[in-house]
């Protein structure tokens, strides 16, 4: 047969397994998926300097650059298959039989998949062979495939059951349930934030980040669907009481509403990963000492709906005045799915990837010792409190500007609070710059500073104190293991 129709008869029969693969998932598990097996287990065993790498150049769009790249990967493989495939189906029906055994092992390494998750690339593999085999005898006996009817139904086919397992296994409806939960109503509402709370007008953030423009880290490739009416947590290990707790149960509590600054441990210096939200919820250590910890548990390790899984210093969610939450909401809503709904947690002033499990459904005491998390297999430590710092926002690195022009930008120290800002420009004398109002230690502060500059270019630095007289150092030293240190500094130029 003709190359051209070689390459078809390939990725038809590609098309076909992804498909039906797909659809079988849409009913034993979205997540088992080939594709998205595939794409996430490569995420888990990504060597950790290729993550962080991904996450610098791509930001958010990591995953989508990660699915583009497997939809080229899967393209050349099935083009390649077609191509060796002229005379005998063989090649084609290994290639097919290779790629169902790893959607088979990736979709068994999941955490978050059943046994019958199996089903989905097995289902792949077999159709895939199948519609392999078909279109190659058709085309072998016809010489061409194109315009037959055979290749018609099975290209037509994948499409159907491509798109219907997108629809199936979406249609858990969770924004119907996230509507349905309305508004949550606090018994103890969050400070209201003081007027001058931010230096908008001066280019710095809005102090409140709205729930679309809040930073988004996670594992996911797909975002677990969970809805409030399915979802329980479990808390257990060492514990004189296991509970199990439903979305009922948490909501009908005295919630709590607390404005919080998150942070990611891998934002960089004058990175964006950092944002602010009243969420609401349920204090955490008021749910662990209903189920009574036990002396000897120093590790609260939580695990979310799709596997990932986080280990928190038991002292700090223990502490009342440290304020750590189950968080049902956000900004006055529900939390959005991306940011965890039904339940993640929050705590002030560490790290998202030792404290901020979204999708949480299993809270178990136990040890460090015992148990590691995902990021510290990872190259990540094992503590991790908010390092005190501070980013520049405006001017923007290399604009040109007028000579009257004013610095401004965040500065965070959580739980501890900023005190003071200081900027310098060109290497000279350090100058302290104004600070918002003080919205309290566990949220950012803008910082500004107007300054008159003479023609040309100029460099300048920032460098946060926080409440403790601790001073932000200048070493820069890389996000890994525990979070970036250095100033913050930029260049721009007067006209
Ligand atoms: N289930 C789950 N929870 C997670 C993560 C994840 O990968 N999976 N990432 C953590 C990290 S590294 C951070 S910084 C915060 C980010 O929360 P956000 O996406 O709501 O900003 O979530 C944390 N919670
Ligand atoms: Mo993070």
């Amino acid at each position: 047969m003709s190359r051209w129709t070689a390459a078809l008869v390939g990725i038809v029969g590609v098309a076909a397994a992804l498909a039906a693969g797909h659809l079988v998932a849409a009913l034993v598990g979205p997540s088992a998926s080939p594709f998205l097996a595939v794409g996430n287990t490569f995420i888990d065993f990504t060597p950790s300097p290729l993550k962080d790498f991904a996450v610098r150049a791509f930001g958010t769009y990591d995953k989508l650059v990660l699915l583009i790249g497997m939809a080229l990967v899967l393209l050349g493989l099935a083009v390649a298959a077609g191509l060796l495939s002229r005379r005998t189906p063989t090649p084609g029906t290994v290639l097919a039989a290779v790629l169902g055994v790893v959607g088979v092992a990736a979709v068994l390494y999941r955490p978050d998949l059943g046994q019958l998750g199996v089903l989905a690339p097995l289902a792949a593999g077999a159709v895939g062979i199948g519609v392999f085999r078909w279109l190659h005898r058709e085309a072998l006996a016809e010489r061409r495939v194109e315009g037959r009817r055979s290749f018609l139904i099975a290209a037509g086919a994948s499409v159907v059951a491509g798109l219907g397992g997108q629809f199936l296994g979406s249609r858990t409806d969770v924004e119907g349930s996230r509507a349905a939960v309305g508004k949550l109503e606090a018994a103890v509402k969050a400070p209201a934030v003081p007027a001058g709370a931010d230096f908008a007008r001066d280019g710095t953030p809005s102090f409140i980040t709205p729930n679309r423009d809040f930073y988004r880290i996670d594992t996911a490739l797909s975002v677990p669907r969970l809805r409030a009416e399915d979802w329980a947590l479990r808390v257990h290990g060492l514990v004189d009481r296991e509970l199990t707790l439903d979305y009922a149960d948490l909501r009908g509590r005295d919630l709590v509403e607390r404005t919080i600054t998150m942070t990611c441990v891998s934002n960089e210096v004058g990175g964006p990963y950092v944002s602010t939200a009243t969420f609401i919820g349920v204090p955490l250590h008021q749910v662990l000492r209903e189920a009574g910890v036990r002396a000897g548990a120093d590790q609260l390790f939580s695990t979310s709906a799709d596997g990932w899984t986080a280990g928190t210093p038991v002292d700090v969610v223990l502490d009342p005045d440290r304020g750590a939450l189950i968080a049902l909401g956000m900004n006055g809503e529900p939390l959005p799915v991306e940011h965890g709904f039904p339940a993640r947690l929050v705590v002030p002033g560490l790290y998202g990837y030792v404290s901020a499990t979204k999708w949480v459904v299993d809270l178990e005491l136990t040890t460090f010792a015992a148990k590691r998390a995902y990021w510290l297999e990872r190259g990540w430590a094992e503590r991790a409190p908010i390092r005190t710092m501070s980013r520049i926002d405006s001017p923007k690195g290399l604009s040109r500007t007028g000579g009257r022009v004013t610095v401004a930008g965040v500065a965070w120290a959580q739980p501890t609070g900023v005190a003071k800002v200081e900027v310098r420009v060109d290497g000279g004398p350090w100058r302290v710059a104004e600070l918002s109002a003080d919205a309290g230690d566990d949220t950012w502060r803008m910082w500004r500073l107007p300054l008159d500059l003479k023609p040309g270019g100029h460099t300048v630095e920032s460098r946060a104190t926080d409440k403790s007289g601790f001073t932000q150092p200048q070493a820069r030293v890389a996000p890994v293991p525990d979070g970036a240190t250095g100033w913050h500094s930029l260049f721009f130029t007067v006209e």
